[in-house]
């Protein structure tokens, strides 16, 4: 606490001088030896914790690599769970290093906000859960539904858009935390519940009793990119969480994953000698050590073991990875190379 305290006095120093402060955040990382990680802490698939109270889920598994590639430990993550409310303060203030916590990229919040997009994580968009009972088929029968939906969030504006352009009205009911949304939803407070589809997928498959007892209606109204955010006075630390990821998706695409990249390191690929840190120089441009990307890709897996193991078909949420899939399949995940 103390040694954060310091450096956020020298942060203001330097910013006061006019200069942009690189570097604060991996040397506290590095002084700490762990990532603070702001999650979601609710959400099935993305960051829950499971019987044992270990955090589980895509988002979570993205700081234990940004861990692994820095301290080498994936394990070295700190999570602190933050509301759609709490979560850019969060970041803002230093409380937590990154914020990996289902997190919609908009120019507001990459730009006024103070804050920096890394990457995508998952391509999702927003959609709308209804009680089967009901027999609502398509949003175009929403006109005069009351809606469960959390404060703080892309959800709550794309929906008065949503309605808006349609001419329906709605009427809406708001709420800071995700537990009592749900419980209104459940609790017949509201006739429809809406956020991210993944969102709905997940509240539908671990939230409510009878998973059948509710539909996820076929529209789709926004486009929600996911994923990590950092502080926009650290380049740096920017950097590091943003080629964590991309190395995540390389790997995937070289066929690189957690089994065999122990096999990979003696490839004649020079593609994956320097992403393995077999040709050094991709650790030492980011002033952090050469195993980065071995170390992720070995303790947490690639981009699909990732996906696979926290919302994949296998998984309660069964999530194909339709837009999420590689651009050499069709998707959109393309990270940019690893020289
Ligand atoms: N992606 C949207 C929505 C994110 C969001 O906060 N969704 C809610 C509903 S699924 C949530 O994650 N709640 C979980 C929580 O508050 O712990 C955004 O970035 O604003």
């Amino acid at each position: 606490m103390k040694s954060l305290k310091v450096i956020g006095l020298a942060a203001g120093a330097v910013m006061l001088a006019g200069q942009a402060f690189a570097g604060a955040t991996l040397d506290a990382v590095m002084d700490r030896g762990a990532v603070r990680c702001g999650v979601s802490g609710s959400l099935a698939g993305f960051a829950i914790p499971d019987s044992q109270g270990i955090m589980r889920g895509l988002d979570a598994d993205v700081c234990r690599a940004v861990a692994a590639a820095v301290l080498g430990d994936s394990e070295a993550v700190e999570f602190v769970p933050l509301s759609a409310q709490q979560r850019f303060t969060a970041l803002q203030s230093g409380e937590v290093d990154v914020l990996s916590r289902n997190t919609t990229w908009t120019l507001t919040r990459d730009t006024a906000l103070g804050l920096n997009f890394t990457n995508v994580t998952f391509y999702d968009g927003q959609g709308f859960m209804v009680p089967t009972s009901l027999g609502v088929s398509n949003a175009s029968e929403l006109d005069g539904a009351a809606i469960c939906v959390q404060t703080g969030t892309t959800t709550e504006k794309n929906l008065t858009d949503y309605f808006r352009a349609t001419g329906m009205t709605f009427d809406p009911v708001v709420f800071e935390g995700f537990e009592e949304s749900v419980t209104a939803f459940v609790s017949g407070r509201c006739d429809v519940y809406t956020t991210d589809a993944s969102g709905l997928a997940s509240i539908r498959v671990s939230n409510v009793e009878n998973p059948d007892d509710y539909v996820i209606l076929p529209d789709i109204i926004s486009k929600e990119p996911l994923g990590p955010v950092t502080r926009n006075d650290d380049d740096e630390w920017f950097d590091v969480v943003k080629w964590t990821v991309n190395a995540l998706l390389n790997a995937e695409e070289m066929g690189i994953s957690s089994a065999n990249v122990d096999d990979m390191l003696t490839s004649d690929d020079p593609n994956i000698q320097r992403l393995l840190g077999v040709a050094p120089g991709m650790g030492e441009a980011m002033k952090i050590n050469e195993e980065w990307a071995y170390n992720a890709i070995k303790q947490v897996g690639n981009y699909s073991e990732i996906f696979e193991r926290n919302v994949g078909t296998e998984t309660p949420l069964g999530f194909q990875r339709g837009v999420n899939a590689l651009w050499t399949d069709g998707g959109l995940m393309y990270a940019p190379p690893i020289r």
